[in-house]
Parts: C-alpha cells; sequence; structure tokens
C-alpha cells in the first residue's frame, strides 16, 4: 500500500514536470510565424490538459503524502478517531479527480478536431470557438468536483451549486461538439479507419456526457450513485472516448511516423469489433444500472441474469476486437525489420514504437473486457485455471512490454544496424509466439469455456 502512495507520488510529479515542459515549449519555442491563431487544435487541446495536471497534480500529491503520513507517521488527517476526517479525503482527491478527467479528455477532443476536417475535407468550422470551447472545459473543470460527493454527507445548501455547475460544463463542451457537426456538415467525408474512431469518438462521448447530466441531477444521482449505470457513464468518457480517439490518432498518424499506411481492411475490422463490443457491454450496463445493480458486488440478482450474460458476450467482443490490435502489433514490428534488412536502420525505432503502443492498446483494453467475466470465477478447478493463467498471461505480456521499452530506446539511440540486428530479430520471433498463444488461449480461456455456460 505504502508504496502504491510514493508510485502515485512520484507519477503526479512527473505530470508536473512534464506540463511545465509542455507550457514552456509552446510559449518560448514555436517556430517563426506560429502565431497563436495557427497553433493546431491538437496542441491548444494538449496546452489545456498541460495547464490542468500542472494545476491539479500537486493537490494529489499533497493529499497523498497526507495519507502517507497517517500510515507511516502516526498523524490523523483523515482518522476520524483522533478528530481527521475522510470526507476531507474525498474532497482533495475529487478536486484533483475531476479535472483529471479533462487531462485525458480535452486531448482527445484535439485528435479528433485533426481527424474531422482531413476526412470530411472541409476546413474546421470556427477555429476559435474551439480553442474558447476548450479553455472553457479546462476552467469549469474546477468547479464541480463535489459531484462525486452528493451521497457522502456534503451540506445539502452546496448541493444545487454544484449540480448547475456541473450541468454547465455541458456549455463549452457543446461549443466544440458543434464545431465538429460544422465541419461535418456538408462535407464529403471519406469513412477511412481514423475517421471512424473519430465519430465512434462523438457518438461515445455524446452518451457519456447525456448519463454524465443525469447523474449530475442530485434527485437522479441519489437513486443511480453506486450502480453500473455510474460505471458504465465512466467507461463512455474514459474508454469510448478517450481510447477511442487514441486509436484514431495512432492509425491517422502512422503514415507520418513510418511513411507507411497501416491496413485498411485490418483497421475497419478493429473498429467495428471494438465498437460493437464496447456499447455493447456498456449500453447493457446502463441499462442494468437503471435496473438496481450496485458496482463492486459479484453476485446479482436472478432477474438480471440475462441482461448480464448480454454485456458479458458483447465485453468478449470487445477483447476479440483488441487481438486484431495485437495481431497489428507484431505485424508492424514485422515491418520493422524488414525495412532493416533493406538498409534503412533508422527506420526500426518509429517500427518499434508503434509496435509498441499498440501493444500497450491492446493489453489495456483485455484487461478492460475481462474486467466484466462472465463467470463466477472464485470457486472451483476452473477458477484456479482462469486465475493463474490470466495473471501468468499478464505478466509476461507486461514484462515483454518494459523489454520493448527498452528496445525502442536503444533502436532511437540508433544502437542497432542491419548487421547487428540479433536482438531485433530474436524478440520479433519471440513477440510473434507470444501474439499467436495470447491469441489462442485466449479463445480457450475466455470463449470456448462460455459457450457451454448455458
Ligand atoms: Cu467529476
Amino acid at each position: 500500500m505504502d508504496s502504491y502512495i510514493v508510485a502515485f507520488i512520484l507519477v503526479a510529479a512527473g505530470l508536473v514536470v512534464s506540463s511545465i515542459n509542455i507550457l514552456a515549449t509552446v510559449l518560448f519555442l514555436r517556430a517563426p510565424g506560429m502565431v497563436a491563431t495557427r497553433i493546431p487544435l491538437l496542441v491548444w487541446s494538449i496546452i489545456v490538459a498541460a495547464i490542468l495536471a500542472w494545476l491539479a497534480a500537486p493537490v494529489l500529491i499533497a493529499v497523498q503524502s497526507m495519507v502517507f503520513f497517517d500510515r507511516t507517521f502516526n498523524t490523523g488527517f483523515f482518522i476520524a478517531a483522533v478528530g481527521g476526517s475522510a470526507y476531507l479525503y474525498e474532497n482533495l482527491f475529487w478536486t484533483f479527480g475531476h479535472p483529471e478527467v479533462y487531462i485525458f479528455a480535452v486531448p482527445a477532443f484535439g485528435v479528433v478536431l485533426e481527424c474531422l476536417p482531413v476526412f470530411a475535407r472541409k476546413p474546421i468550422f470556427s477555429y476559435n470557438a474551439a480553442v474558447i470551447g476548450m479553455f472553457g472545459i479546462g476552467l469549469m473543470s474546477w468547479f464541480v468536483w463535489q459531484h462525486h460527493l452528493f451521497m457522502s454527507g456534503i451540506d445539502p445548501g452546496l448541493r444545487p451549486f454544484f449540480m448547475f455547475s456541473t450541468e454547465m460544463i455541458s456549455f463549452p463542451t457543446s461549443i466544440v461538439f458543434f464545431n465538429m457537426v460544422g465541419t461535418l456538415y456538408k462535407g464529403r467525408i471519406r469513412f477511412t479507419t481514423p475517421m471512424l474512431f473519430a465519430l465512434a469518438f462523438f457518438f461515445n462521448f455524446l452518451m457519456g456526457g447525456f448519463s454524465g447530466v443525469f447523474l449530475s441531477d442530485v434527485p437522479t444521482d441519489g437513486q443511480l450513485h453506486g450502480s453500473y449505470a455510474v460505471q458504465a457513464h465512466f467507461h463512455f468518457v474514459l474508454m469510448g472516448a478517450t481510447v477511442f480517439a487514441l486509436f484514431g490518432g495512432t492509425y491517422y498518424w502512422f503514415p507520418k511516423f513510418t511513411g507507411r499506411l497501416m491496413n485498411e481492411r485490418l483497421g475497419k475490422i478493429h473498429f467495428w469489433w471494438s465498437w460493437i463490443g464496447f456499447n455493447g457491454t456498456f449500453i447493457t450496463l446502463v441499462i442494468v444500472g437503471f435496473m438496481g445493480m450496485p458496482r463492486r458486488v459479484v453476485t446479482y440478482l436472478p432477474e438480471l441474469h440475462t441482461a448480464n450474460v448480454i454485456a458479458s458476450i458483447f465485453a468478449l467482443i470487445l477483447g476479440i476486437g483488441n487481438i486484431v490490435l495485437l495481431l497489428l502489433s507484431g505485424l508492424v514490428y514485422f515491418w520493422g525489420q524488414i525495412e532493416m534488412r533493406r538498409g534503412a536502420p533508422e527506420k526500426i525505432s518509429a517500427y518499434c514504437t508503434l509496435a509498441l503502443l499498440l501493444g500497450v492498446g491492446a493489453t489495456a483494453f483485455l484487461a478492460a473486457s475481462l474486467i466484466h467475466t462472465p463467470f463466477d470465477t472464485r470457486a472451483g478447478g476452473y477458477a484456479s485455471v482462469f486465475y493463474g493463467l490470466t495473471r501468468v498471461l499478464g505478466t509476461v505480456l507486461l514484462a515483454s512490454l518494459v523489454f520493448m521499452v527498452g528496445l525502442c530506446y536503444r533502436s532511437i539511440k540508433g544502437m542497432y544496424s542491419r548487421e547487428n540486428m540479433a536482438v531485433i530479430d530474436a524478440f520479433g520471433e519471440y513477440w510473434g509466439w507470444l501474439i499467436a498463444i495470447g491469441a489462442v488461449s485466449y479463445t480457450l480461456l475466455y470463449i470456448l469455456p462460455f459457450l457451454h455456460l448455458e
């Protein structure tokens, strides 16, 4: 536990330092002629996120330090028995926690705002409004944190303010959405893979936003607090919107990194499997939440069984869709090896980095799809196999990704060449096999038993 706290503090400190780095770069190191009104919207979105991270992360450092003090030096900031308050912890945590949501979400807006004009073949609709909208979101994200505490003993007199402020954040958000709609309007749209991901972001964020408006309403929140509806809302924003934008961005900028387009057909398979799997899982969980199923509980009422099975099937689809991503990671790495053999050793760094990113994305998605496992895995021999193998696979996958970080670092430093690529080849062999084994065991472990369940 203490090492978790220290890790959190270190990550938060890293966040502060890197956001200062980004802000200083944008302020002082712009190319000549790069005036404020010409900065790409992606960069504006990262500026907003960097300001949020710069200001919010210190709060996390402070609150985690206080927890550390409570645990190690017998202080009592959050311990009620000696006059501290756990409610204080919740407040401090969410003072960081709500802006943090936008540290993820606003750059996703930026990615989508870059993709839409290209594939709608029209300039962005009202650039200035998009910048103002994103800054508005960043500013207002500071005044809403107590919507997480409506049911945690908040002073009832404060509730209307936080209800109102939360609902008001949909105004700057709508401005950015109008930019997106305006850009699409009468455009000659090409449905490429990045465009599909950008449009999916649009839909998923809308779902997350709408459910957010309902949850910010105090009486509704009283009913839905701690239910699966909240969990689904959270996933629509952080996974449906942010991660989908991340994938779209990867497909969009890949050719710029490597000079090669990614395979459109595989990309589209990846997209449709993920999107259908994602929405099938979480739309079902919204409904299950409305029917009263609480979070963090393994068992549920018998009448919710069908809905839970449906959610599980879609969660599996989501996982399978992202095996495509893992396969792409192997493929990208393989291309890198070919380029090296052709005598372009400098290219391996770009390929290796992208293979790494795809691997991280696939691992994250696989982990997410396992959150809603369809079995009562706590008992019996199957449970042991399920947990044992999942952990072994997860550990091996994570270890490989860590190794890949080292490999990428060395390749960026230019330490590999056509004559000196034994390590590159050895890892390629290993990575290919691991992906194959992962795909097979995922099918055996998570899909086949499920088909025999009913
Ligand atoms: Cu919030």
